[in-house]
């Protein structure tokens, strides 16, 4: 991860964006389940984990229009947006933990204020490539990418000195449920989507080599954000919108492994996690296990 070995946690207790209460304890339950100790055993440094928070004036009333919550996202993402290009000025790798998807608005916008070319390579069983206009649920997890690649009315360069992403540095892996609009933002875009299909037909690694030689070719690093939704909700029970047919924890693994051989990720997001969803504490222990693969580079 090009020698940024030195990992800045930045939790994102968040949930207004899936609008289903428990995301927020996302970062409380993937700590607890042992990140600090298995990014350790990885071989990374742990350089601290702290809150973003986003500040939201009380009285403030819930506002009109096509996205919920949308005020309080925007704060949010940009609290998280600061919180991450302070971590890349101190030479450390950002792992934004959710907190749901939209927490990575706050990423992407955080990490191109540094590296305008950044590759994205985006692990999901969804698109998350809606608009204001196409959403079909009005929820702001369902709408990142199109806010990053310019495509929505709100776009990423209304946060500070951030860059949108490019459709060409952009690839969706795992992908299995996708909108109307997004299947018509994809094609008119060009934008990789590597699905279950693929995976299955090629093996993840194939896959992942694939994703690597888009989201990677001239790019300066590649952000990994993985909703823990791309796996198979049989394995990982806690998300908000569990979709069957998903990635299994080997093929997970075998995907952060990949990553981190490559050498080219830079930051990452790990988001969804709802511990109300999941008392075992599993999908937690799996998420926590999954940052920690791709930080590290000892395989075993
Ligand atoms: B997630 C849906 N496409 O826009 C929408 O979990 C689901 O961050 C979005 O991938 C799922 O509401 C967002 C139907
Ligand atoms: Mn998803
Ligand atoms: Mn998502
Ligand atoms: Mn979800």
């Amino acid at each position: 991860m090009n020698d940024r070995r030195k990992v800045q946690v930045i939790g994102v207790p968040f949930w207004k964006g899936c609008g289903r209460r428990g995301a927020e304890l996302g970062p409380k339950g993937v700590l607890q389940a042992g990140l600090e100790d298995l990014v350790a055993a990885a071989g990374a440094e742990w350089a601290g984990s702290v809150e973003a928070k986003p500040h939201v004036p009380s009285g403030t009333r819930a506002e009109q229009g096509p996205i919920r919550h949308l005020t309080e996202v925007r704060r949010m993402a940009s609290a998280v947006a600061d919180r991450v290009s302070r971590a890349h000025d101190a030479g450390c790798f950002p792992l934004v933990v959710g907190g749901d998807h939209s927490v990575a608005i706050g990423s992407l916008a955080g990490m191109t204020r540094r590296r305008r070319d950044l590759g994205v390579v985006w692990i999901d069983a969804h698109g998350d490539l809606n608009t204001e206009r196409t959403t079909p649920s009005g929820r702001a997890h369902g709408i990142p990418l199109a806010v990053a690649l310019g495509q929505a009315e709100w776009k990423l360069s209304a946060l500070p000195d951030a860059a949108p992403i490019r459709p060409d540095r952009l690839v969706l892996v795992g992908t299995r449920d996708l909108d109307p609009g997004e299947r018509e933002l994809i094609r008119a875009e060009g934008i990789a989507c590597l699905t279950m299909r693929d995976i299955d037909r090629e093996g993840i690694e194939a896959v992942m080599e694939r994703a690597l030689a888009i989201a990677g070719r001239g790019s300066e690093g590649v952000h990994v954000s993985l909703d823990m939704d791309a796996l198979d909700p049989i394995e990982a029970p806690g998300v908000g919108t569990p979709v069957p047919g998903g990635l299994s924890y080997r093929e997970a693994r075998m995907a952060m492994e990949t990553l981190a051989a490559s050498g080219r990720a830079v930051s990452m997001d790990l988001v969804e996690v709802n511990p109300r969803l999941d008392p075992s504490g599993r999908t937690a222990r799996l998420a926590a296990e999954l940052a920690a693969a791709l930080l590290g580079r000892r395989l075993l």
